[in-house]
């Protein structure tokens, strides 16, 4: 079972309180075009980085181009899409895919070569490599069209496949700039650190949500909204510009914050990281280039 002991027993290795990143950096053969020491302090302390304009924009261009195709003819399409708390075969979706907030397309990289261009971005996974100690592997994608008014909440309850729980992070990445009343994401900066927020018991003493929780989605964001007020956080919100990206650490306590403009997109791609040596092997293949594409299934136009 994953339980407290288990998360306690995980930490990531950069997370341990003897984890010395000036020491670190001294001896790692890698050299970053960014000051590596710099975002290093700024994870540790708020549990983020962000890169700026780190994507190419013909690359944003190739995946939008894949999303409308697919949704576009979606009639010849099974990929599963989050809406309203169903799960659909997008050919089965009750509405449009790109016309409501809070809709999630799962795992696009199963059909686009975009997408998993998108999710290894370089910049991300160089970064995560010095986190995790060791390469990272992708562990799935969402992909929002609309802002998910999801409200705050920590991943590792729900993207817990990997070996080791504590061994997450998640990339964020702006396909178009953010406005305001788009609902943009937001976040809790230093919520991710050890002990600050008491991990939520979903039953029996297990740390992650199972089929058999006897503990509700509901119950876990009444308790966090609890630790925010008891521990005073305060909210961030990210205004990125198109091919801003944010990384943040699978402790973190994140949202999407309530749309203002309902006519406003809010285009975002979703990654979520394990490292290496906790992704499952149940799974196939680490690397996501070697994964086969989804079955059954034209391919999208960034495979052509
Ligand atoms: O983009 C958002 O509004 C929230 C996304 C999120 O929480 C997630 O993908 O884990
Ligand atoms: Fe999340």
């Amino acid at each position: 079972m994953k339980d407290l002991a288990h998360l306690l027993a995980n930490p990531l290795p950069t997370d341990r309180a003897h984890f010395d990143i000036a020491h670190y950096i001294k001896h790692t053969p890698k050299v970053e075009e960014y000051n590596l020491r710099q975002k290093f302090e700024e994870w540790r302390e708020t549990g983020v980085v962000i890169f700026e304009n780190a994507v190419p924009d013909g690359l944003i261009d190739a995946f939008l181009g894949d999303i409308e195709y697919l949704c576009r003819n979606r009639a010849n399409f099974g990929l599963e899409v989050e809406h309203q708390g169903g799960r659909y075969p997008i050919r089965d979706l009750p509405v449009d895919p790109l016309s409501h907030t809070g809709i999630k397309l799962n795992c696009v990289e199963r059909l686009s070569l975009a997408a998993r261009r998108l999710s290894m971005n370089k910049f991300v996974c160089g970064f995560l490599e010095h986190i995790f100690q060791e390469p990272p592997a992708m562990l799935q994608s969402l992909t929002f069209w609309r802002g998910s008014q999801q409200p705050a909440h920590l991943d590792y309850p729900y993207v817990s496949v990997q070996t080791r729980i504590p061994h997450l992070a998640a990339s964020w990445t702006a396909l178009e700039d953010v406005h305001e009343d788009a609902g943009p994401l937001a976040y809790y900066p230093g919520s991710h650190k050890i002990g600050l927020i008491p991990p939520y018991d979903w039953g029996d003493g297990s740390i992650i949500l199972t089929p058999e929780s006897p503990r509700h989605v509901l119950e876990f964001t009444a308790y966090l909204a609890e630790q925010v007020e008891r521990l005073s956080l305060r909210q961030q919100v990210f205004l990125p510009k198109r091919g801003d990206v944010l990384i943040w650490h699978g402790n973190l306590l994140h949202e999407g914050i309530p749309v203002k403009d309902f006519s406003l997109t809010r285009r975002s791609y979703v990654t979520h990281f394990t490292a290496r040596g906790s992704y499952p092997p149940s799974h196939g293949a680490a690397d996501v280039f070697a994964r086969p594409v989804m079955q059954e299934s034209p391919r999208l136009p960034s495979w052509r």
